[in-house]
């Protein structure tokens, strides 16, 4: 007997994903965009809210208006009339309604296109967090997967004079995840870096990297060209201040060249960019490039031939107004603020800041510690989480690599020792010594608690090592820290990537109550006076610039932030601990 014809079998459809996990955009589809003929897609853009997927169940892409016998069929969704969201934002912070949402959301807008037929467009979503679908005019395009790093998709072949594009952004928490489902900051969820189609000629410029020889000498500069086919022929590299322009032999879509240059050397201090291009047949792109030189030599952290002593601060990408979608006003508010501190360094913490970061810190001269979120409990024996790891690696990697600012990679942040988190992380570490060019590569790690000494595994496989201790707050002893220092003997530099304390902005009292300035700023009194005197100790970035949105802290000083900020969130006022870091880094 025929079974009976069911009626919307999309209701009956448990993995209704499984047609979406194809064509995903990863570091290999990464095209080099900067100074390319770009259109935004910022702006507009119709949304609804799709707590169960029907978008995808129902497959709303293929805007199906007739059954096979041409009756027109029931919609649940009507893309004109649904209300209207400017993108690019976090929808929680846009509205009080979606404050806590953490799931689906469909997003779509209508948008022409005049392009030549010769040219190549490729959409790019800087970040969506964390899964994005994307479809073209009834097409599944392709999906991303990873909440702060890009996703760029060939639309070419879909593309018409009058297009829809729908991008359905999936902010779900999930333990198999890079992060996980926990964390210690806001699931912040939406489209929230620039959306932008990127004109491309037939055959163009995949990537383009440029970096000073790390040889010492600080008289060579190596440039490397990779076409996006395996074609020859000559490449042209052009730095005029530098009087550079040379020819690229390209063999089958590759070419490199080292040349000899003097360019003045990039440091905080004197943060000197070149404007950089290279061109190859119609396609040209540019750059502006700082040459700097990084290393580890005997213990020392040295830049430019000089050892250099990290004064930094971590800090998330947030702000109270606009969540994770900062704007550039706020980022260099962040690294003005650094800087008022006495800082040459910051830890951008715990995932990929935007690439606005790492371009603003070039100009402005800041060194990066840049992280992907291999954050605590990951799902470290399961090879997807890997996979999914080490592609944020890279497409960070890719996105960075040609930025002086960007000195550090770290693989992670306090991750237990087990034997899987060992194999995941040291191949993590692996690859970017391999594709992050002249850099050193750390991780935050934990110390051996039971023994109080700094030993992981790990270490073996960086070349900075990331310390994380909270002598005075979390150890409520700080007896601990001098010892936990004199139990040590580290042969790498050591950088304190977090220490501090929770303090409500105002909130006055005695050095021993919890959640008081003078609580705080005694931790870092405290911390300091036993750190400066450690010799390989070559930095600190204690925790944090200004408080962030947690929603793990409860308590009534904490009030869902985590309130170790130097600064309140909205960065107008300075906790006393602010003055006490400032004191020490004008001095260090
Ligand atoms: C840590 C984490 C950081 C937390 C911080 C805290 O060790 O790395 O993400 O926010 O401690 O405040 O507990």
């Amino acid at each position: 007997m025929d079974k009976p014809k069911i009626y919307m079998s999309d209701i009956h459809l448990e993995d209704y994903t499984q047609q979406y996990e194809g064509k995903q955009a990863t570091a290999d589809t990464m095209i080099f965009d900067s100074g390319r003929k770009k259109v935004l897609l910022n702006g507009e853009w119709q949304y609804a809210v799709d707590q169960y997927d029907t978008c995808l169940r129902q497959q709303w892409f293929k805007e199906r208006q007739f059954d096979e016998n041409g009756y027109t069929l029931p919609l649940d969704y009507s893309f004109d009339e649904w209300p209207v969201m400017s993108l690019p934002c976090c929808w929680n912070t846009l509205d009080e309604r979606f404050l806590l949402y953490d799931s689906s959301m469909v997003f779509t807008r209508k948008f022409s296109h005049c392009g030549n037929r010769e040219e190549r467009v490729v959409l790019k979503v800087g970040a969506a967090n964390y899964l994005c679908r994307v479809f073209v005019n009834r097409t599944y395009v392709g999906m991303h997967r990873g909440g702060s790093t890009p996703g760029y998709f060939d639309i070419t072949d879909v593309l018409k004079a009058d297009n829809r594009i729908m991008l359905v952004v999936d902010s779900t928490r999930r333990e198999t995840q890079v992060p996980t489902e926990n964390t210690d900051w806001f699931n912040y969820g939406g489209v929230y870096r620039d959306i932008e189609l990127i004109y491309l000629p037939k055959v163009y410029i995949k990537d383009f990297q440029i970096a000073l020889v790390p040889d010492g000498t600080f008289s060579k500069i190596q440039a490397e060209v990779k076409l996006s086919e395996e074609l020859s022929g000559e490449a042209v590299l052009c730095i005029e201040e530098l009087g550079i322009k040379s020819q690229i032999s390209v063999v089958d879509g590759v070419g490199t060249l080292v040349i000899e240059a003097g360019p003045e050397l990039w440091s905080p201090d004197k943060p000197r960019l070149y404007d950089v291009t290279i061109s190859y047949m119609d396609d040209s792109v540019s750059d502006r490039v700082g040459f700097r030189e990084i290393k580890v030599e005997k213990g020392e952290i040295i830049l430019n031939g000089s050892p250099v002593f990290l004064r930094g601060i971590s800090c998330h990408e947030e702000s109270v107004e606009n969540g994770k979608a900062l704007t550039d006003a706020e980022r260099t508010e962040n690294i003005l603020l650094a800087k008022e501190l006495g800082c040459n360094f910051m830890r951008v913490a715990h995932y990929p800041h935007s690439e606005r970061m790492a371009k603003l810190a070039d100009e402005m001269g800041m060194l990066l510690w840049e992280e992907i979120p291999v954050y605590w409990a990951i799902r470290f024996e399961r090879d997807k989480t890997y996979e999914d790891a080490e592609n944020q690696m890279r497409e960070l990697m890719r996105r960075d690599w040609n930025r002086a600012s960007v000195i550090i990679w770290s693989v992670g942040n306090e991750n237990a020792d087990t034997d899987e988190r060992l194999k995941f992380m040291s191949s993590l570490a692996g690859c970017a010594h391999k594709e992050g060019g002249n850099r050193l590569v750390s991780a935050a790690c934990l110390v051996d608690g039971e023994k109080n000494v700094i030993a992981d595994r790990l270490i073996e496989y960086l070349d900075v090592i990331g310390i994380n201790e909270y002598c005075g707050w979390y150890t409520p002893d700080f007896e601990k820290l001098p010892q936990l220092m004199a139990n040590s003997r580290p042969e790498k530099p050591v950088i304190i990537t977090e220490f501090g304390a929770d303090a409500l902005a105002g909130h006055h009292g005695t050095v021993t109550d919890k959640g008081t300035e003078e609580c705080q700023a005694y931790v870092y009194e405290r911390q300091i006076e036993v750190l400066r005197k450690i010799d390989y100790i070559k930095g600190m970035t204690p925790w944090i610039l200004y408080d962030f949105r947690c929603p793990r802290r409860t308590s009534y000083i904490q009030n869902y932030y985590n309130r170790k900020g130097l600064c309140s969130a909205d960065k107008k006022y300075k906790k006393m601990a602010f003055h006490v870091l400032q004191k020490f880094y004008l001095q260090a």
